[in-house]
């Protein structure tokens, strides 16, 4: 079979790579739907402002968050966990947008993983210099549920680690509109992210928006 330039490009451009067993990145999935996907966030935002959060031991966590869906991720002076309402205002979190839904069940079932139905989406967001230590995902109740994480704006490394937290992570290079789902026996894996070097995006600048989204209960 020969394959036009054309067609060889949309292949390149849609790649598919299994990082290790259950971890599937999608190249590009998001890319195309990034820009309004962009401007849905930034809505979400004026609802739910982003903030720095406190770790348990009372240090701000680097990276700005904020949530969309029934439940969100926090973290204070009590912990990590899952919360209906937004403590910041006492309200409950914007729901998770349905082209947002959408495109994470998209991407769920691409990398095999059907019937995903996430409550709880994750909004991080980096800026120059700023990253994320490894750690694992555990505070959802059911590890046989995937998270699907969406990359945009500036570029990072994205660290793939083992099962304890001395294993030599791998690095992936994560792009403007890259899709991860990882689920399965990767679940608890450790993972991280480099701080973000210096390389602006047209539609963000000096910033990274990830999106994770999971059914946390
Ligand atoms: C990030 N991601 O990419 C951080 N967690 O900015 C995560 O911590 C993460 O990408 C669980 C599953 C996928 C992820
Ligand atoms: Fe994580």
């Amino acid at each position: 079979m020969t394959l036009s330039l054309l067609e060889q490009l949309e292949q390149d451009s849609q790649q598919q790579d299994r990082l290790v067993e259950d971890a599937i990145l999608l190249r590009r999935f998001a890319f195309n739907d990034a820009p309004s996907i962009l401007e849905i966030i930034s809505s979400l935002l004026i609802q739910a402002p982003l903030r720095h959060m406190q770790t348990p031991s009372g240090k701000p966590i680097a990276v700005a968050m904020s949530n969309c869906g029934k439940y969100g991720w926090i973290s204070d002076r009590q912990g990590y966990r899952y919360s209906a309402v937004n403590p910041q205002n006492g309200e409950p979190w914007p729901k998770i947008p349905e082209r947002l839904q959408t495109l994470a069940q998209q991407a769920a079932a691409q990398a095999g993983f059907i019937d995903f139905h996430p409550d709880a989406c994750l909004i991080n967001r980096y800026v120059l210099g700023t990253g994320m230590s490894l750690h694992q995902d555990k505070d959802e109740q059911d590890f046989n549920q995937p998270i699907v994480s969406v990359s945009l704006g500036m570029p990072a490394t994205f660290l793939l680690g083992g099962f304890a937290r001395s294993d030599k992570p791998q690095r992936v290079p994560l792009w403007h509109g890259d899709v991860v789902v990882w689920g399965g026996a990767a679940r608890l894996r450790y993972h991280g992210v480099l701080p973000l070097k210096n390389n602006p995006h047209p539609l963000t600048g000096r910033a990274r928006i990830n999106l994770t989204f999971r059914k946390a209960l």
